[in-house]
């Protein structure tokens, strides 16, 4: 397969500055039809080559109005011609029921959509399909008027009417060029919420979010949560949305989170829809994030653009930023913090640590859907943050400020955004662009030393880069790290400091410290790094009750949590007093927030104290793990009662302490059941049956099907009934079913892969029970090779039907030289197996075979 590499990108030879399509719309087939207006770019020569793919072929092809000579180059269409400009006029068919891909135009649940980013306009129309050839579109689309009422596309509303056969027209037009991968089309039977924001400088936008008829009372969230982040971009980053209609459709089918396409958000369907019932707490703080985020794209990603997609960390870390900043400032920045670094862990350690590390701008791909990766997205985010952290606020904003200015309307790079960044700030950044070509999750070791004799305290830092796939030798990274060093007797804040570390090792000597200091770094994870220490559990449980950093304070339970899971599964015990008593006294800490509280409380998951071994060993994992969680269910019997009654409220609110208390309790009543309360079982079903909302009854769910008590089954069994027609919470049947902490797991989930509900075809319902099951490190490490053998089956056959949607399940497998020898080998037997399938797509292909490089 061909590969594509950063180093070859050349500029488009021909431009596309206007294309008008027109659709005439059935899900059994449509018609497209273009005309475009291509021009030769200044000093440049050869012929037009046209993107198609998904066996894309033309009908007819016109030049200047006359029929013309074309040729087929694998999927290109190519065309000589002899002057400089040119309308060039294609037509084609496309089938949207038969697309399982989910790119291009498709049907999901009696709507035709389409998903372009990132090469999905190919599969609709011949066309330069990349992100720097930008062009003004007109779309006029034809359908049945009884099926597909509403009919929209980006930009404005410029025409429409009935047609004689039982159909109508609708014409939209996009005054902003954008690449094609922001093209977007809906038709469908939709209902609409209607609502509208005015501008800071006064201009009336009509806001609307289509859905199913049904669907619409639970679109209200989503509707505040828009409105909100208007508002928000112009505040902080004065940025003002710049049509009169700005459109959000959810979608059922949908392989990815949402889609920014201009003036029309196309979503799946679980980041717009909540409401008590059926959305959890997470659900919700998820919809306001993805909202926010797609929105904020109208700036970073719409106006500004990417040149090409090894740029995509550009738009994706810098929005993923905004929307963490957008987060944090509606509820508690704190809480933000740990959620989002608790994601980074989960999710992009891994990867930086295993065969598909890349580096957030990466320099080659075989297929760029690899690519919207947790790398890109979150650690593009923390680079980001880093920048923020570095500049300061106000120096950050100037560089965004001069990047909007220089780039608006342009398709540009990451070294464009940062040298903005250093023009606004006067701020050498040549070092800090290493965060941008080198993959790896930096190490910092860091020791201090109190010389008392001398009243210093002198601390050592060393940080290391690993070396990853195609980069053995590292140069060190630049790293902001926030310090401060506290006093062992009085508690009080000694010193504090930003220290920006540019070298393998550095020394910083901290005057007139006479007390024993004890160590704070990293604060607010000032950088994405790795950080080892040399201190005790006793310093961190000093750390744990008297931090002034939040996050600091969370990640001192953690890391006490996390030393002793490690040493409990490599050493088969370990001491657990040091965290009952931080835990203890977390618990008694009247002043802190209770959503603050929850996070604390969180025992570091398998996975990640696997992440932590040289050899991971998924039972000594659980054994300790489960130890620990024992341990603290008994000791703190009495607390975890105390907590449980003091957070219980029947009455649904939807504001940060409400979350936080039904966050706090739903773990009480998990360590209650860990502790061996005799009336566990029962508090659980009676929380399940008693709630008027999802958070408590999935919360309550949960900790039942970790169980062996008769009420899993019943419980189990009246949410499916109860829920049967809904199809994103039955999602949550499934996951709370795979992510199961019991000795059958792997059984129930090839058990539920059968139910009449599971479908391959649906992306949520395939990461519903595949995805969540291969999150359950104990149950996906089956000794027996059955988790692995039943993921590997799950890839080939989605992959027939949708290879972004499996590409993107294979990962864990990935992690094979982690394991001991029987299971590594058991694993790359199946990812070899994988690899021998006949006709296997090239997004599965990358994954596989550079799992097994
Ligand atoms: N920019 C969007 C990316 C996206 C996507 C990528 C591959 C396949 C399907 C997709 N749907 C959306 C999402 C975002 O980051 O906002
Ligand atoms: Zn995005």
């Amino acid at each position: 397969p061909h590969v594509t590499r950063r180093e070859d990108y050349a500029p488009p030879v021909w431009l596309v500055p206007t294309i008008d399509l027109v659709f005439d719309l059935d899900p059994a087939r449509t018609s497209v039809s273009a005309t475009m207006q291509v021009e030769l770019k200044e000093g440049a020569g050869g012929p037009l080559r046209l993107d198609g793919g998904g066996g894309l072929r033309p009908l007819t092809v016109a030049v200047d109005g006359q029929p013309a000579e074309w040729r087929m180059e694998g999927d290109q269409l190519v065309l000589d011609l002899a002057g400089r400009a040119h309308e060039v006029a294609i037509a084609v068919e496309i089938a949207p029921e038969a697309n399982t891909q989910l790119m291009g135009l498709y049907a999901s649940g009696g709507l035709l959509c389409t998903q372009c980013e990132a090469e999905g306009f190919r599969r609709i129309m011949f066309f330069p399909d990349r992100p720097d050839v930008l062009s003004r579109y007109t779309v006029r689309m034809t359908a049945d008027k009884a099926r597909f009422p509403v009919l929209l596309a980006n930009g404005d509303h410029v025409g429409g009417g009935d047609l004689d056969d039982g159909r109508h027209w609708a014409q939209w037009r996009d005054p902003f060029p954008k690449p094609c991968y922001l093209f977007a089309l809906v038709a469908g039977d939709l209902a609409c919420r209607a609502d509208q924001f005015i501008t800071r400088s006064g201009r009336t936008v009509a806001l609307g979010i289509y859905t199913a008829q049904s669907d619409l009372p639970k679109t209200e969230h989503a509707m505040a949560a828009l409105k909100a982040s208007m508002a928000w971009d112009e505040q902080v980053y004065g940025r003002e949305y710049d049509l009169a209609v700005f459109n959000i459709v959810a979608v059922g089918d949908f392989n990815f989170g949402a889609m920014e396409n201009k003036g029309l958000n196309i979503f799946n369907s679980r980041y717009i829809l909540a409401d008590p019932d059926t959305a959890t707490d997470a659900d919700y703080d998820a919809v306001a994030g993805v909202v926010a985020h797609e929105y904020f794209h109208n700036w970073s990603g719409n106006r500004v653009t990417c040149r090409d997609w090894f740029q995509l960390s550009l738009k994706e870390g810098f929005t993923v930023f905004r929307d963490q900043q957008f987060s944090a400032d509606q509820g508690s920045h704190a809480v933000k913090r740990i959620e989002d670094v608790r994601a980074l862990r989960a999710a992009q350690f891994p990867e930086d640590a295993g065969p598909l590390a890349h580096p957030i701008r990466p320099e080659s791909y075989l297929e760029i859907g690899n690519f919207y990766t947790a790398t890109v997205y979150n650690k593009g985010a923390e680079v980001i943050r880093m920048l923020h952290t570095l500049l300061g606020a106000e120096r950050f904003r100037k560089g965004t400020d001069l990047y909007f200015t220089r780039h608006d309307g342009t398709a540009t790079t990451c070294d464009a955004f940062v040298d903005a960044m250093e023009d606004a700030s006067g701020e050498d950044l040549s070092r800090f662009r290493l965060w941008y070509s080198q993959a790896g999750t930096p190490r910092v070791k860091a020791s201090l030393v109190h010389e008392t004799g001398g009243g210093r305290a002198r601390l050592t830092l060393e940080q290391s880069v690993p070396a990853t796939p195609g980069q053995r030798d590292k140069q060190p990274m630049v790293l902001p790290l926030r310090l401060a060093l506290f006093s062992a007797e009085t508690g009080k804040r000694l010193a504090a400091q930003m220290v920006v570390m540019q070298d393998a090792r550095e020394e910083i000597v901290f005057e007139g410290v006479s007390e024993r200091p004890i160590l704070s770094i990293n604060r607010d994870f000032s950088a994405p790094v790795i950080v080892e220490t040399d201190r005790s559990p006793a310093d961190l449980a000093f750390l744990s009750a008297h931090d002034d950093d939040p996050f600091a304070r969370y990640e001192a339970v953690q890391q006490l949590m996390l030393d002793t899971l490690v040493a409990g599964a490599a050493r088969g015990e370990a001491d657990h007093r040091p965290v009952i008593a931080a835990v203890r006294d977390t618990l008694a800490d009247a002043h802190l927030d209770p959503a603050f509280v929850a996070e604390t409380m969180l025992i570091p998951t398998e996975s990640f104290v696997g992440d932590q071994m040289l050899v991971v060993d998924p039972e000594a994992i659980r054994r300790t793990r489960d130890a620990l969680r024992r341990d603290l269910g008994r000791e703190l019997l009495e607390q975890w009662r105390a907590i449980y009654a003091a957070n219980h409220s029947n009455r649904f609110e939807y504001n940060p302490t409400a979350k936080g208390m039904r966050r706090l309790k739903t773990i009480a009543l998990g360590f209650l059941a860990v502790g061996g309360a005799e009336d566990a079982a029962a508090l659980a079903f009676g929380q399940f049956n008693d709630a008027d909302n999802m958070t408590d009854r999935q919360g309550a769910l949960g900790v039942l099907a970790n169980g062996t008590a008769p009420e899993r089954e019943t419980a189990l069994a009246a949410f499916y009934d109860r829920y049967r027609g809904d199809s994103l919470v039955l999602d949550k049947w499934f996951t709370t079913q795979a992510l199961s902490m019991r000795a059958d797991t792997p059984e129930q989930v090839e058990r539920l892969a059968r139910h009449p509900d599971f479908t391959l075809t649906n992306p949520n319902r395939l990461r519903s029970l595949v995805g969540a099951f291969t999150a359950n490190q104990y149950a996906f490490h089956d000794p027996s090779g059955r988790g692995y053998r039943f993921l590997a089956d799950m890839v080939l056959a989605a992959d027939r039907l949708n290879p972004q949607t499996a590409a993107k399940l294979i990962p864990p497998l990935g992690r094979w030289r982690r394991l001991e020898p029987t299971r590594a080998a058991l694993m790359k037997a199946e990812l070899e197996r994988m690899l021998a399938t006949p006709g296997l797509s090239k997004d599965v292909f990358e994954q596989v075979s550079k799992s097994l490089a």
